[in-house]
């Protein structure tokens, strides 16, 4: 089980870079499927974002990222 939560965690180490360039697949992202992003499912796939960069793109201040404000995250300088 351990083995599998590290290879989940190499993966999504590697795919952070394509990501960037590719767009971020914000319904890959979306482990509970509940159609918004929380920072642990974003930090998930981007552990270089903050918890400060979280709540500025959460426009709305509800805890969670829309497709409209995760765009805003991934479009900010991420350094
Ligand atoms: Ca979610
Ligand atoms: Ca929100």
């Amino acid at each position: 089980m351990k083995k599998i939560i590290l290879s989940s965690l190499v993966v999504l180490g590697l795919s952070t870079a394509a990501f960037a360039q590719a767009g971020a697949d914000f319904s890959a992202l979306d482990a509970d499927g509940n159609g918004e992003l929380n920072l642990a499912e974003v930090q998930a796939s981007m552990p270089d974002v903050t918890a400060e960069q979280f709540a500025a793109a959460d426009a709305d201040a509800n805890g969670e990222l829309s497709a409209d404000e995760f765009a805003k995250l991934t479009e900010a300088p991420a350094q």
